[in-house]
């Protein structure tokens, strides 16, 4: 589609209004506050620079001198930078801010900044720099910033967008939009994330826009040697952070705006939805199909027909009577109920909340007065002004009945871009309070679902307590991980949206949000059962794996296929249900570091330029590499390794990477591939979370020719007790040599798993076993497995050993050279 909006002439219609664009002119003078400077210049241009860390630095422009009041919804009130190290130079042509890792050059004449590292290599430098035109007519403004290109340079990030993984060439846009059956390339989609990564050089920096009105990336599209970055409103206030690694630039971004709670784990479970299931027979009969089969399953979903007339916080009484024993009923099966709430409170004299609204005076209003209308799936309804704080008190208040009674135990928002079936969206002169900085939609229409969202998630916490929340929302901004997982909107049921699926998650993890996932099987349209089993085996590698459709083509629970389809749905989902220690201990590094659960190809070996338009490959956490098949009625495919050796997961075989290799994956394998010297955990099958006792943990330990560390983090699951020790993270190191393989286990925190015994698997190891010890003890093979031409020798040791060793048959004397 082509995009109207062209970079040199993005706002102004009117030529008569037309002004020139302007630019900063020369500083004459500074005034330093501890690590923050104010640049002033002589046409009355202000630039505020802050250096908040050794390698996040902060720009701020004001073009009449004058900076609007600091607020933002992004950062994270948990942000507490480490003070950087600084040093400042005036020169009579610049200004030069050292920190321990970067050199800022501000030149005077222009405002142009270049930053370097400190051996020198030029990381980020403005081309024209910062820009801004005014138009009087409307008052609006644009601003502007345009970067030079450096020689070989890539992008990625931007959130949710379904394009390629590397962004070179694009130009794509912010400004949440609810796209039913997009397509490749569309843009806007959902979500509003203003922050990319810039790589060159096998250097990383990000660039985070923090403007929430509609704003624009143009990366080297209309001129090869500009990246530009502008929006249609107020400042010109960015954040440069330095990696030089990918996924530091990652961790600092995802620390400047937050991160999670950790999830109950049953929200890593898999989830089953459907637009939608009623009355209570067929949602119970879901239920009871999931466990008849023995497919694991841990939520199901009501759409908006669980309602009354869809009116928020009701239930339609005709087809869920009693909600609460219907809850409980399923609960006692292992069951979570989650429900679907809109933005959208109908119009209607006789609905509770739609009153409350009216004398709280909580909907938000037209630029003359009015309260602003539009229709959504209930009629014509008012809408809640999140931005405001006493209305996301009340909004969270709302959630009492549902979650403290009848025992609802997640939350999924929709519709919160916001959409409405009129315009698409809110006319731009409605009016929000933005946390008392009042301003109209065209400011606030990207932060609308973000708030929705943070409201939820605080009525959620406050009821549900002390068990953890769950949130999901279709829209957002940067930060609104700190409240909510996402899914990426209405797909269809094609392999292309697969093939985008796969992008996108990707892309939304490295862009702080890695609980994410997509509709599995596609919203639209009916999978046929290869492209479903597809789908899933993708799938069940997302932090949020839930199946959803539109339902009005056909079912798509995981028996809807046939049986082949259901024995295979059947394996995949119990494949997750296994890993679920390892998902769980990567969204830990998730909520601890910021660290992305999904890896692009580029963030396992960005000194490897193969790897930078790659993008089907992916890693979760630090020891799996997954490559999802697209395409219908293959054995296989190519994908690229990345350097090192790997183990294919489905024979064992040992394969070197840095270069394309094939992976035989008939229907019922995906490409997936473990890391040398990886030790990864398996729970047994489990139908929900917490079915069972586990009285075993499997540690599935790949050898390697060297040593590699891998971490398991537990704690109990839910609840809030991690928060204050009640967690053990576990070390293990792994080093193989030609005859032994030893694996030792460090621990930290107190909480005691329930399990006796770990049992441990080894794959890969290139000799026979002879002796084995743990802790200085003989300790025999429990027994050994074979797979295919390998065997797997399993030993069982007590989880709290400290180091495991197994030898080859010692060398007989015979062959040792006697003179030596
Ligand atoms: O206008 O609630 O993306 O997941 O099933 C459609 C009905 C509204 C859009 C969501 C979809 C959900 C559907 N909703």
């Amino acid at each position: 589609m082509h995009n109207p909006v062209q970079e040199t002439n993005y706002m102004i219609n009117d030529l008569a209004n037309r002004k020139e664009n302007q630019f900063a002119g020369v500083a004459i003078n500074y005034k330093q506050e501890n690590t923050a400077f104010y640049f002033f210049c002589d046409n009355d241009l202000a630039l505020f620079v802050h250096v908040i860390t050794n390698r996040i630095i902060r720009f701020r422009f004001a073009p009449d001198g004058h900076f609007p009041p600091d607020f933002s919804y992004a950062l994270s009130p948990d942000f507490l930078p480490q003070p950087p190290s600084l040093d400042f130079k005036e020169n009579p042509d610049h200004y030069q801010l050292t920190t321990e890792h970067l050199v800022c050059t501000i030149r005077k004449e222009g405002l142009l900044v270049k930053i370097e590292d400190i051996s020198g290599n030029i990381i980020n430098e403005d081309e024209r720099g910062y820009q801004w035109e005014y138009d009087l007519q409307t008052g609006n403004n644009v601003v502007k910033m345009s970067k030079k290109v450096q020689s070989g340079e890539h992008y990625y990030g931007l959130g949710d967008k379904s394009s390629n993984m590397n962004l070179r060439g694009r130009r794509l846009q912010n400004w949440g939009s609810d796209t039913y059956g997009y397509n490749r390339n569309s843009d806007p989609l959902y979500k509003n994330i203003p922050f990319y990564i810039g790589l060159h050089q096998k250097m990383a920096y990000g660039i985070f826009f923090d403007n929430t009105f509609r704003t624009f990336f143009d990366f080297a599209h209309e001129r090869s040697n500009v990246t530009s970055f502008w929006a249609q409103g107020e400042e010109m206030n960015y954040y440069f952070i330095y990696g030089p690694n990918l996924t530091e630039v990652v961790e600092q971004y995802t620390n400047l705006t937050g991160k999670p709670e950790m999830p109950p784990m049953w929200a890593l479970g898999y989830q089953q939805c459907k637009w939608s299931y009623y009355p209570e027979k067929v949602f119970k009969e879901i239920a009871q199909g999931f466990r008849d089969r023995q497919i694991p399953c841990d939520a199901l979903y009501l759409d908006i027909d669980y309602m009354d007339a869809f009116r928020c916080f009701t239930w339609n009484k005709e087809y869920f009577p009693d909600p609460k024993r219907m809850i409980q009923e399923l609960a006692a099966d292992g069951f979570k109920t989650v429900v679907i709430i809109d933005p959208g409170i109908k119009i209607d004299k006789n609905y509770w909340v739609y009153q409350e609204g009216i004398q709280k005076d909580y909907y938000c209003r037209r630029a003359d007065g009015p309260y602003m209308k539009g229709s959504v799936w209930p009629g014509l309804c008012h809408f809640p002004d999140y931005t405001r704080p006493e209305v996301r008190d009340w909004w969270a208040g709302l959630f009492k009945e549902l979650i403290a009674e009848d025992g609802v135990r997640g939350v999924w928002n929709d519709m919160n871009e916001p959409a409405v079936f009129e315009h698409g969206t809110f006319p731009d002169d409605v009016r929000f309070d933005y946390d008392g900085n009042s301003c109209s939609h065209r400011k606030a229409h990207n932060i609308y679902g973000m708030q929705m969202a943070r409201a939820t998630y605080m009525g959620m916490k406050k009821y549900c307590y002390p068990n953890r929340p769950l949130v999901i929302t279709r829209s957002g901004y940067s930060g609104v991980q700190r409240y909510s997982s996402t899914w990426t909107g209405d797909n269809v049921a094609s392999w292309d949206h697969l093939w985008m699926a796969n992008i996108q998650c990707q892309r939304l993890s490295i862009s702080g949000m890695s609980f994410v996932g997509s509709d599995i099987g596609g919203f639209i349209e009916t999978p046929s059962g290869e492209l479903y089993i597809r789908w899933l085996q993708l799938g069940i590698f997302h932090a949020f794996c839930r199946t959803h459709s539109s339902g009005d083509h056909g079912d798509q629970e995981p028996w809807s296929f046939g049986e082949e389809y259901t024995a295979l749905a059947k394996k995949f989902i119990e494949l997750r249900y296994q890993l679920l220690p390892y998902i769980y201990t990567t969204f830990w590094q998730y909520a601890t570091y910021g660290t992305p659960m999904l890896r692009p190809l580029v963030f396992l070996d960005q000194n490897n330029t193969e790897t930078y338009h790659r993008m089907a490959e992916f890693g979760l956490g630090d020891n799996l590499l997954i490559c999802p098949i697209t395409q219908a009625e293959v054995e296989g495919r190519w994908l690229y390794l990345p350097r090192g050796t790997w183990y294919y997961y489905w024979d064992d075989s040992e394969v070197s990477g840095g270069k394309e290799v094939w992976a035989e994956a008939r229907l019922d394998r995906i490409p997936l591939y473990a890391r040398a010297g990886a030790v990864i955990p398996f729970y047994p099958v489990q139908q929900y979370v917490g079915e069972k006792k586990i009285t075993e943990l499997t540690l599935h330990i790949y050898y390697i020719d060297g040593s590699l560390t891998s971490m398991v983090y537990e704690d109990r699951g839910d609840g809030y007790d991690y928060t204050t020790g009640e967690f053990i993270k576990k070390t293990f190191e792994v080093t193989g040599t030609a005859t032994s393989l030893s694996v030792s286990q460090k621990t930290e925190g107190v909480y005691q798993p329930g399990y006796v015994m770990y049992q441990i698997m080894v794959h890969g190891l290139p000799f026979a076993v002879e002796t084995g010890e743990v802790d200085g003890l003989a300790v025999e093979l429990e027994h050994v497995e074979i797979l295919g031409d390998k065997t797997i020798p399993v030993i069982k040791v007590n989880p709290g050993f400290e180091n495991l060793i197994l030898k080859a048959l010692p060398v007989i004397s015979s062959t040792v050279d006697p003179l030596v």
